[in-house]
């Protein structure tokens, strides 16, 4: 298998909205990314992601871009994104900017431009399209953020379309000087030294001939079609001719709605178009038990489903792409919450384990900032506390338009909501967790005088020493990158056991997803010989004979014909 050093980095997610605030107005800043590069550097992680930190209006916390050559006020100036950049460098760290190209804001001169009539030089920049007969929207499409997906513009007697909010118009991505601006600004970018994009929503910058009706029935844009579009990989190798190319770059494309055969082809081994994507089956998207409201009222996925999906995935891409692996960002509730144990008695243990089940598998991983220290949902139960335009417009048409009681919209958001991953990390336990001197954009989670960095720095038993660990032994150790991976016990409803195979070496990895002490089945005894030794685990004490509550035990086995020992 072809070495890249994007397979064996580990990348960490930062939210600079919610990150450090250096200047006491109560949001995260440029700045204060700069003052706690030190801290990502102790952690072990070799990239920062950031989420986007272009101007903005900031309808959808800067997802809607208005220049993307600027940065947004509220987290400085471009001397100090500079400064950032150049700190991360001397760090050995690398910088992976988000590039939202799907759409800008309404506010971006391109669309201010476009809007001025039908004839305008920029029309045909974005999707407008006359109303239906009926005067009604051009098709049946929904917006991932409730209701639809066009907006009617009476000066123009016509509509554009937005997948996500209204001010965030779809650009036309047909239209070549759309890409050819999209490009030079990308180029732009790697001019000034960033190593990398995080694409935004990139599998649906290709609509489908003619904007059909989509199925009926089904929530957002998923119903569309634009996932996977008739030209999207037509549109991501001519992106990686002109720009990708020429630069050492890690790319990774949030391919919202992407199947197991179309993220071979964003992600191909033979680098035509990104190094690897995100899919969304094992979060609950497009996979499971869909809820009569999409995302909100989904059961939890049985544990056998999760590892089939997560298995159809380290098998399918190996050899011919690359996967990511994550379990939380600033779209996801908090994993520790969604898939482990939050309770007081299990909190640490689960989210070691979390970790443990993610880093061991064969991918890039990507640590959503707190999840290294076992952040958890915040469970605002005021409505009044939610800052996320998703769950606002949600609870708005759910509770208005649909006949959902306040309590079970407030227990979907609760459960489920993006500002559960987006209330500020936590630093320490002064007030505010150390993340402003100001009032926060959006509360702190009242658990931060209990869970915070500065508690666990110094504590080897802790989750952000428990991630150092796991961190070092993906640099030290080429199986956890490159072994090859089985999935062992797959109707086991608690236990999920997958081995890594490289050349003599295996690793056999147990994570318990259960308060349950369960005895070793015989085929479990079966693949570990007695002196097989603890490669990394979440108890002190090894116990051969039972799997105990939220445990996370990695075996390591040298001359892998099992059993036979030098
Ligand atoms: O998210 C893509 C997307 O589809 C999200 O709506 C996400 O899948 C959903 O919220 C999960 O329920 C990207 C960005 O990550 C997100 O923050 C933006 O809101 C969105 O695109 C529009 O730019």
């Amino acid at each position: 298998m072809d070495k890249h050093w994007w397979k064996e980095a580990v990348v960490y997610q930062i939210y600079p909205r919610s990150f450090m605030d250096s200047d006491g107005d109560g949001i995260g800043d440029l700045n204060g990314i700069t003052q706690r590069l030190p801290y990502l550097r102790e952690l072990g992680i070799d990239v920062i992601w950031l989420s986007p930190v272009y101007q903005s209006p900031n309808d959808d916390n800067g997802y809607d871009i208005s220049d993307y050559r600027a940065i947004m006020a509220d987290f400085g100036t471009m001397e100090d994104f500079d400064r950032m950049l150049a700190r991360a460098h001397e760090l050995g760290l690398r910088i992976v900017m988000d590039l939202v190209v799907n759409h800008t804001s309404d506010e971006h001169r391109w669309f201010v431009e476009s809007r001025k009539g039908k004839d305008s030089p920029y029309r045909d920049w974005y999707i407008w399209r006359p109303g239906k007969p009926d005067g009604s929207a051009p098709n049946n499409w929904g917006s991932a953020f409730s209701g639809s997906a066009w907006k009617y513009d009476e000066a123009t007697d016509e509509w554009f379309l937005h997948l996500f909010s209204p001010k965030q118009p779809d650009l036309n991505w047909d239209n070549p000087k759309v890409r050819d601006a999209v490009f030079d600004m990308m180029d732009w970018w790697c001019q000034k030294g960033i190593d990398g994009f995080r694409m935004d929503v990139i599998s649906l910058i290709s609509k489908p001939e003619g904007l059909p009706d989509g199925v009926p029935g089904e929530t957002g844009y998923a119903p569309s079609g634009c996932a996977n579009g008739p030209h999207v990989h037509e549109y991501l190798q001519e992106m990686n001719r002109r720009v990708l190319s020429r630069y050492d770059l890690i790319t990774v494309g949030e391919a919202s709605g992407v199947t197991l055969e179309e993220a071979a082809k964003y992600a191909n081994a033979q680098g035509t178009e990104l190094n690897m994507v995100f899919q969304f089956e094992h979060v609950g998207e497009g996979a499971g038990i869909p809820g009569r409201f999409g995302k909100w009222d989904a059961p939890k996925m049985p544990l056998p489903m999760w590892k089939a999906i997560l298995s159809k995935w380290q098998v399918g891409l190996q050899d011919r792409a690359w996967n990511s692996l994550y379990l939380s960002n600033h779209d996801q509730p908090r994993c520790l919450s969604k898939f482990g144990d939050d309770s007081e008695e299990y909190r640490v243990l689960s989210a070691k384990m979390l970790g443990t089940c993610t880093h061991m598998m064969q991918g890039t991983p990507y640590v959503y900032q707190g999840e290294e220290l076992g952040m958890t949902n915040a469970y605002f139960d005021d409505v009044s506390d939610y800052r996320d335009i998703e769950s606002i417009n949600a609870y708005n048409d759910l509770t208005k338009n649909h006949g959902v009681p306040h309590d079970e919209m407030m227990g979907y958001l609760k459960r489920i909501s993006r500002d559960n991953a987006r209330t500020p990390m936590q630093w320490d336990g002064s007030a505010n967790a150390g993340f402003t001197t100001g009032t926060p954009w959006i509360r702190v989670n009242p658990n931060y005088t209990s869970i915070n960095a500065e508690a666990e720095l110094g504590d080897p038993d802790s989750v952000f020493s428990y991630y150092q660990k796991l961190i070092r032994l993906r640099h030290e150790n080429d199986i956890v990158v490159y072994g090859d991976y089985e999935l062992l016990l797959p109707d086991d409803e608690d236990l999920f056991v997958y081995r890594r195979t490289l050349d003599d070496r295996q690793l056999v990895v147990i994570c318990n997803f259960s308060r349950k002490t369960l005895q070793r089945p015989e085929a479990l005894k079966a693949a570990i010989p007695e002196d097989a030794e603890v490669f990394i685990g979440n108890y002190a004490e090894d116990d051969r004979e039972n799997v105990r509550p939220w445990e996370a035990v990695v075996y390591e086995i040298r001359n892998s014909e099992f059993g036979i020992r030098n």
